[in-house]
């Protein structure tokens, strides 16, 4: 999120758009209700009528896969009846600047696409700069080749015809929400968007994201109260597993993986600390050596020297090319070169796409260690339905786990806020916080190198591992120390602007990241964290000062939120270029002559009008602006629509390329994909429901969740049913291309027929909370046999939100 929960019900216009919010954050839709009592108009698009539509001034249902089409029609309405933010757009976002004269857009493909490879080379995604190399303005936005009409001509095909025959949405709902919510382009109105998995469940899922904050910066919506592109985060303490480089391709801190091919720390810090000329631009993360050596300090403290480049080359490295996200582990898992499996906490036989490939790759497992308070369908895969326990060679370890309220912790919400909370009961015979296994396995694992020696002993050996307490056990507060950081030696710190000198001494927690030293001087081993304690020791995750001060829900004193505590990120944009609020009645900054006040500011500089010292909103952007251009991307600079892989057209209606030509597609005989035929003609979507969670297997072993929600269902619209001669409570099969699985028919009138080009087609939709273990004696088993293995060319997120089924009567 941008910005926080509390802060939605600032709002004057809230899209709910792939989020059933209702439903899955009820808490937080506490906020968009208090924002609906004081007038502000609440819009949710959604294939389907939830709890959440019912709340809803209107409900606008879309085909899913579609959303990119619907924003870039809201783009091109913005445009062509000139609802945009004139200054913001001007001043905090890339509209003028120009684009590199060899970057093109042709038919759906952008320049520098290689076919064979399916993935873009991004070279001609560029901006051009000066000789100064600060980037080029055309402060009139009319040069054609302006980021500005670039976009405008990019969107120009979004037609409110074209919009309506692709996405199945009526031109009245269409004109309705673009209405709505365009109104929020002017300095005294806020406009904020909510979403969740049905943005992200697509092989366009960041685009989708991307689209909005296209619209969000036309419209002057971020840094502001009120505004902002808000995720509904999912699982508990996603955010802070993330924060804490739960994947893959980042270290703690969002910082980067390294790959093998950069062999040494200066290449390394080269590629990742990105340069600016231009003088107003803060461009953060020229800071990037400072967190990345502090890092590297807290994993080997007194053995990372500058003489060995600080343990750079202890750390593992991704191969160049590799990915290795859960869908890719799967894949490699199914060829046989994965052997043991740590599954903590989740049920991937159940919740990762392709159950058929998912089980059959679980038997080319030597080991699994299962660490859980319940036992599920992934540790019991030996002797699912189908399987010959005698045949399986792969050894299970199933250790208990302490449950959340059983340990003592820091928890992070989606606003970022580092909650800290304690143990409420002890666990259960002889369950263990998985931190403590965790930690304990990996003592054990130190102390047998340290013996014994081995291949790469030298990372294990050097590590710095000491987080358990005097008792032996999970010393939570020695972890989230050591995350904030230390300084390794006497510091004096001097902060020019303020003429002031700090001592610190050696062993004194870190004050906040502004203090991180590149010279080994300090360790942290993640610098958003870097401030959660004061130098003096105090944990902040545990405040609980409930003093509004801006009177706006920023509740400054209540834990603490990284980055530094502040609550509204890019909040510099909320002010006019001089540090006058946009908004004087949603004031969330004031630049007072020579300091902001309100919310903590993105940095301490003065606004943009002071030429010499001023510097632009976007300070963790290499230019300092909001991007409405965005090269970051790897599958496009402008999201544009593209099917999804399976879906019930055979052309593109709004260019040449059918489905998005870099997503992340799999080999294996078991990937099969098919589009728009005879034998799979429904669009079908899948979600979860209130009653239980995710795969149900924390959720199926309650009696009561289970007597509110018993079986495995599908929601059919009644006119699909009628047609089928199917009735309510019957049991159904779904098929697709991959696999079939039995349930219930809910007929109902949730889901209604789409008109898409001119044709009728008909979306149905199954929760995935269902697996074979339990309820005892079920005959059903997990919807995700049906879904295929397909996922966002970015992240890699599979797309369990469309593809293509049957339905018959069994
Ligand atoms: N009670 C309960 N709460 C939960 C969970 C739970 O299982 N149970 N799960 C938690 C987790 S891990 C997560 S990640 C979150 C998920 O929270 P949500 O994202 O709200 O969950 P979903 O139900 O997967 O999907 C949201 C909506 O997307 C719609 N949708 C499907 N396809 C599309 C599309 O193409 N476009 C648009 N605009 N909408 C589409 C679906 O109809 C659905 O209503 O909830 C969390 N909260
Ligand atoms: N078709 C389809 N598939 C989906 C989705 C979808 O919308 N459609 N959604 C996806 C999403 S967003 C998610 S997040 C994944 C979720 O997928 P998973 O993470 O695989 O599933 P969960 O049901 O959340 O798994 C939770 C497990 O953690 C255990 N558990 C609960 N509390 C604790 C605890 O305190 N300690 C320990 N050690 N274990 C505990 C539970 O017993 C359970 O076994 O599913 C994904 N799969
Ligand atoms: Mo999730």
């Amino acid at each position: 999120m941008t910005n926080h929960y509390t802060d939605m019900r600032n709002s004057d216009c809230i899209l709910i758009m792939g989020s059933n919010a209702a439903e899955h954050h009820p808490m937080a839709f506490r906020w968009m209700l208090k924002a609906k009592e004081r007038g502000a108009t609440l819009i949710h698009v959604d294939p389907r009528y939830t709890r959440t539509s019912a709340r809803c001034d209107y409900h606008v249902p879309l085909r899913s896969g579609t959303d990119i089409a619907f924003l870039g029609g809201m783009i091109n309405y913005i445009l062509s009846n000139d609802k945009w933010f004139k200054e913001y757009v001007l001043y905090y976002t890339n509209a003028s600047f120009i684009v590199g004269k060899d970057y093109t857009f042709n038919d759906g493909l952008f320049s520098g696409y290689d076919a064979e490879k399916r993935k873009y080379n991004k070279d001609t995604w560029v901006l051009e700069k000066d000789d100064a190399g600060i980037p080029k303005r055309d402060m009139t936005l009319t040069d054609p080749r302006c980021v500005f009409q670039m976009m405008k001509a990019h969107y120009s095909r979004y037609s409110m015809d074209k919009v309506s025959s692709v996405t199945g949405v009526s031109k009245e709902n269409l004109l309705k929400v673009y209405q709505a919510y365009s109104a929020t382009g002017v300095p005294d109105k806020a406009g904020t968007e909510c979403y969740a998995l049905g943005w992200t469940h697509h092989t366009v899922g960041s685009q989708n994201i991307r689209t909005m904050s296209i619209i969000q910066l036309l419209l002057g919506n971020m840094g502001i109260a009120g505004g902002g592109i808000n995720a509904m985060r999912g699982e508990p303490n996603v955010q802070g597993s993330t924060d804490q480089a739960v994947l893959y391709n980042i270290l703690p801190g969002y910082l980067k993986m390294p790959s093998a091919s950069i062999d040494t720390i200066d290449h390394y810090l080269e590629k990742y600390t990105p340069v600016s000329k231009d003088p107003q631009s803060a461009n953060y993360y020229q800071n990037y050596p400072k967190f990345f050596i502090s890092f590297l300090k807290a994993l080997f403290d007194d053995k990372a020297t500058k003489e060995n480049g600080f343990g750079y080359n202890w750390l593992p490295k991704l191969d160049d090319g590799k990915h290795y996200s859960t869908m890719h582990l799967f894949d490699a898992m199914y060829a046989g070169k994965v052997k043991g499996y740590f599954c903590v906490g989740a049920d991937t036989a159940v919740s990762t796409p392709n159950t058929t490939k998912v089980r059959k790759a679980m038997e080319n497992l030597e080991w699994l260690v299962g660490e859980n308070i319940f036992n599920n369908e992934t540790y019991e895969f030996w002797r699912g339905p189908g399987v010959d326990p005698k045949k399986i060679k792969t050894e299970c370890f199933l250790l208990p786990a302490a449950a959340t309220m059983e340990k003592e912790g820091s928890q992070s919400n989606s606003g970022r806020m580092i909650q800290w909370k304690y143990k409420a009961a002890e666990a259960p015979g002889d369950g263990l916080p998985v931190g403590e296994i965790e930690i304990k396995i990996m003592k054990a694992v130190k102390e047998l190198y340290v013996k014994e020696g081995g291949p790469n002993a030298e990372p294990i050996v050097n590590l710095y591992w000491d987080y358990l307490d005097g008792k032996g056990h999970f010393d939570a507060l020695k972890v989230c120390k050591r995350l904030n950081g230390f300084f390794l030696q006497d510091t004096v710190i001097e902060d020019k602007a303020k003429g002031t000198k700090t001592e610190y001494k050696k062993g004194q927690l870190v004050p906040g990241f502004g203090n991180l030293q590149d010279d080994g001087s300090t360790a942290s081993g993640n610098w958003v964290h870097c401030g959660s304690f004061g130098a003096d020791g105090e944990n902040k995750m545990a405040k609980r000062g409930k003093e509004d001060p801006t009177g706006l829900g920023i509740y400054p004193n209540w834990a603490y939120v990284w980055p530094v505590n502040r609550r509204i990120m890019y909040n510099r944009a909320s002010c006019d270029p001089t540090g006058k609020p946009w908004d004087p009645k949603r004031k969330v900054l004031e630049w007072v002559g020579d300091k902001w006040v309100g919310d903590v500011p993105d940095g301490p500089w003065p606004p943009l009008a002071d030429k010499e010292n001023g510097k632009l909103p976007f300070i963790m952007k290499t230019d300092g602006v909001g991007a409405i251009f965005g090269p970051g991307m790897v599958d496009g600079p402008f999201p544009e629509h593209y099917e999804p892989l399976e879906g019930p057209l055979d052309k593109n209606p709004l260019n040449g390329q059918l489905f998005n030509p870099a997503a992340e597609i799999f080999k294996s005989d078991l990937d099969k994909v098919e589009r728009a035929s005879k034998k799979f003609p429904y669009v079908c979507t899948t979600y979860s429901c209130t009653e239980h969670w995710c795969t149900g297997a924390l959720t199926r072993w309650q009696a009561w969740l289970l007597e509110a929600m018993p079986a495995a269902y599908m929601e059919i619209g009644d006119a699909l049913a009628k047609e089928k001669g199917i009735t309510n409570g019957e049991r159904i099969r779904v098929s697709s291309v991959r696999g079939s699985v039995t349930c219930v028919a809910m007929v109902t009138k949730r889901f209604k027929p789409f008109t898409i080009e001119g044709k009728t087609v008909h979306q149905v939709g199954m929760p995935f909370n269902y697996g074979w273990l339990f309820p005892k004696g079920t005959k059903d088993d997990s919807t995700n046999f049906l879904t295929p293995t397909v996922g966002d060319a970015n992240t890699f997120c599979p797309e369990y939100k469309a593809f293509m089924v049957n339905v018959e009567k069994l």
